[in-house]
């Protein structure tokens, strides 16, 4: 058990809790920046069971890296995080130029970076409707189910055996279901996605079957399903529960459900998200926060947030890890990358910013004090990953 100490107190004085800002010291600035005594780092304050990461883009960061001479960048990575999701590295994209060549090499620098900071590696993806090469759309629109399934076979097996022992997490499916707002509502991405689309007399089957794909290919990683809006207990997580309990029953080797958490102070939050995780746990999956950033809407005029929208951003970024804290099947916490000029927010959401823990000069934001100390509090947890 390592419930969040703070989500037990009631009405405590934040302010008095805040620990002075930290983070990137001298003292942890030496190569290859991971430091286990550093006491300012999330990955060391966070219980033994939790994974704490990072998307990183490794076409863009991590191609040359010197241990010796880290960026700054690439010392916070890897002093901060004990975990790093690829942003784009192993996706269809990315890896699969075209049908029969595989391009791992962005990939491997960045397992490459991990091994050196004694960091583990979440996967992602293996089965999504974006990002895919313009060669899986062409052929996708003939396929057969057969023919779709001999592609995303292939893929699943080379894939995952290539870093076979190098990921503990991969999601397998990522957002397979539509939004309540979607034409058909929450329902299977039997349009979007080319590979549920040419399977859609069956889809589950073939869901199933890329678990077991990915299962056969490395036993030990553990295997999720991922989204968005997938947070609290809504008409989308009813979807996935129920399709979770039907992926079990059918002997599917899934492990996990992961809820992105990208989150927007335009809405409120949803307090549910502990309880959507506790009913996801009772099926004995593991859990995990897989994205998470809180995005800004500026006001006109206003060059960065205000006071307010800090702090607010603050308790956000804090709520997300707390429920992971006092959930144990949470196993991995992962903020969807730092600091903001990094971030896909601005792109995607005009107006919209300010959306990881860090500032552009790397200066820790209140969230990720606010993290730091409720990792610091967490108690310590008693049955490590491996
Ligand atoms: O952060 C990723 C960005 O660099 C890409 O351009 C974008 C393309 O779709 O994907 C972003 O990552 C997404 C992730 O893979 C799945 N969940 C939503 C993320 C933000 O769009």
């Amino acid at each position: 058990m390592r419930r969040s100490i703070r989500s037990l107190l009631v009405a405590t004085a934040t302010a008095a809790l805040v620990v002075p800002l930290c983070g990137v010291t001298a003292a942890n600035a030496s190569p290859p920046g991971f430091s286990n005594a550093d006491k300012d780092a999330l990955r060391n304050q966070a219980p033994a069971d939790l994974a704490i990461g990072s998307a990183v883009w490794g076409r863009q960061q991590l191609m040359s890296y010197d241990p010796k001479a880290p960026t700054e960048y690439q010392q916070v990575l890897g002093a901060q995080f004990s975990s790093l999701t690829p942003e784009n590295d192993m996706k269809w994209d990315a890896l699969r130029p075209a049908p029969d060549v595989y391009d791992f090499e962005s990939a491997d620098a960045l397992v490459a970076y991990a091994k050196a900071n004694h960091q583990e590696v979440r996967g992602h993806t293996l089965l999504w409707h974006s990002q895919n090469p313009a060669w899986v759309t062409e052929a996708s629109r003939t396929w057969t189910c057969d023919e779709a399934r001999t592609v995303l076979e292939d893929h699943i097996r080379t894939v995952v055996g290539h870093f076979k022992g190098e990921i503990y997490e991969w999601d397998v499916a990522n957002e397979i279901f539509q939004d309540t707002w979607d034409n058909g509502g929450v329902k299977l991405r039997t349009e979007a996605n080319p590979f549920l689309k040419a399977c859609a007399d069956d889809p589950v089957g073939l869901l199933a079957d890329a678990f077991q794909w990915a299962h056969e290919a490395d036993p030990e990683a553990v295997l999720f399903l991922n989204d968005y809006n997938a947070e609290g207990v809504n008409a989308k997580t009813d979807a996935y529960y129920a399709l979770s309990q039907e992926l079990l029953d059918r002997g599917a080797p899934l492990g996990g459900f992961g809820a992105q958490a990208h989150l927007s102070l335009q809405y409120g939050f949803d307090t549910s998200l502990q309880e959507n995780f506790e009913r996801f746990a009772a099926l004995g999956l593991k859990v995990a926060i897989t994205e998470a950033d809180v995005r800004i809407p500026l006001l006109e005029g206003e060059t960065g947030p205000t006071a307010e929208q800090v702090a607010t951003q603050s308790d956000r970024y804090d709520a997300l890890l707390e429920a992971c804290l006092n959930v144990d099947a949470c196993s991995s916490f992962t903020v969807w990358g730092f600091p903001d000029a990094n971030s896909w927010v601005p792109d995607v959401f005009p107006g919209e910013g300010w959306a990881t823990p860090f500032e552009d000069d790397f200066t820790p934001k209140p969230a990720f004090d606010a993290m730091l100390e409720s990792l610091t509090e967490a108690t310590p947890g008693t049955s490590p990953r491996r």
